[in-house]
């Protein structure tokens, strides 16, 4: 067994050796620029460590922000031949340089930790505040079926949860015949077995180019775009992010924000509502274009059981996916149900454990009230990272450590809230 300290150390090690100054890369080699919801959790261990770095790390984010709102989910600082596709292939000429879609809001989780450890305050939250409540706003026009009020996403990178097997049905009817040949980088970083497929490859590039065609225009793009898909996870981030959101800027002397923020939360909880899978007794994806719903939990089903999200039938329905998982489970939370045909051990978002995951639910839990389900989630993680150290992600059989090696997040997870 390694001390807390020494893994304490490392983890202070991790961000430092993956700091570039005014922002986080996710890991060296496979992933070189700022990602988005990557950056959040970043300023969520350096809240610990260096609070003013916390900060810097979040204003580098929000100067990110394009003119409609969004704040986009890679932000390339730098030139960087080792990732593919670069700021050459999204071609969204945003200063500076940017992917042309978003990720999970995070960030205001991130914010409204600072609030409460007694970081950030006065002129430098105000800013921040502003940022988070543009973003938010933004996902309402351009992420929202008007519809059924479902949060969905236009490519499977905006969730965080890439290769997930509920978004398969969706991608396969994306033309991708027409994508031009490409060399993809990751491969030459990880083993493929535990990255998407070229099949899915081809096709996350079609939906860059049928960004393109839309001139990265966000409101078009949900309404044309051939992929839109209902995500649970963004719905239940963006949820809690409102919360935080509406939370934050009343104490801060910001009713205007805190007002608008509560005026979207009931759209939001019915749309969260409206992807509940009464056939899985979970929340699912749901395709926006053919009514399809996902087949099985994931991990995003568990982000439900936070505070004040699901009635009670619904919360002991998920709840029983948790404890029959956890059963089976050496490490919780698989990021795709174990029983499921689709669940692969090794690969990507269709079965590993990821820790920032594992945050999500966990804190959500433990706001509900449910102590027991967060400390199995926490003492699992404690385990992984004493198996494998702060790898990307993790075997939910073996612990065994997957994907990129000493990554901010799995560092950023442990120093807050993985330690105790
Ligand atoms: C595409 C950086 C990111 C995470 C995502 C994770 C992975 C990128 C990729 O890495 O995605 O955005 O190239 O595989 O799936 O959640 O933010 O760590």
């Amino acid at each position: 067994m390694t001390d807390a300290a020494t893994r304490d150390r490392e983890a202070v090690e991790i961000l430092k050796g993956n700091d570039r100054g005014r922002f986080s890369v996710p890991t060296k080699g496979l992933y070189p620029f700022q990602w988005n919801w990557d950056s959040a959790f970043a300023a969520l261990g350096y809240s610990h460590i260096d609070p003013e770095r916390a900060i810097v790390e979040l204003e580098t984010l929000g100067a990110a922000q394009w003119h409609d709102g969004m704040i986009p989910h890679i932000v390339f600082h730098t030139e960087d031949p080792g990732y593919f596709p670069g700021p050459n292939v999204w071609a969204t000429g945003t200063e500076p340089l940017t992917s042309g879609i978003t990720q999970p809001p995070v960030f205001m989780l991130a914010v409204a930790a600072l609030v409460d450890r007694g970081h950030l305050s006065g002129p430098r939250l105000d800013p921040l505040l502003e940022t988070a409540a543009r973003w938010h706003k933004w996902f309402f026009a351009a992420r929202r079926d008007p519809a059924t009020n479902i949060i969905g996403v236009v490519h499977p990178w905006e969730s965080g949860r890439d290769n997930m097997p509920d978004w398969d049905a969706a991608l396969a009817a994306v033309n991708a015949d027409n994508v031009q040949p490409f060399v993809r980088r990751d491969t030459g970083h990880v083993d493929a077995a535990m990255r998407p497929t070229e099949e899915q490859y081809k096709r996350y590039i079609a939906l860059v180019e049928f960004g393109l065609s839309v001139g990265w225009d966000q409101e078009r793009l949900m309404a044309t775009s051939p992929f839109f898909v209902g995500d649970p996870g963004m719905a239940v981030i963006l949820i809690r992010a409102e919360r935080a959101l509406a939370r934050i800027a009343a104490a801060a002397g910001r009713e205007d924000l805190a007002e608008a923020a509560n005026a979207r939360l009931p759209r939001l909880l019915s749309g969260l509502d409206a992807m509940w899978s009464e056939e899985v007794g979970a929340h699912t994806t749901y395709d926006v274009r053919t009514g399809k719903r996902g087949g099985a939990v994931s991990s995003a089903s568990f982000l439900a059981l936070g505070k004040d999200l699901v009635s009670s039938e619904q919360r002991e329905r998920i709840e029983a996916h948790f404890d029959r998982q956890a059963k089976v489970c050496r490490y919780m939370a698989p990021s795709y149900d174990p029983a499921s045909p689709e669940y692969d051990e090794k690969r990507y978002w269709r079965g590993p454990v990821w820790l920032v995951v594992n945050w999500l639910i966990a804190t959500g839990l433990a706001e509900a009230g449910d102590a027991a389900r967060a400390e199995r989630l926490r003492a699992d993680s404690e385990a992984l990272v004493e198996a494998g150290a702060f790898h990307e992600y993790f075997s939910p059989e073996t612990g065994a450590p997957l994907g990129g090696g000493a990554f901010t997040w799995t560092a950023a997870a442990w120093l807050d809230w993985v330690r105790g």
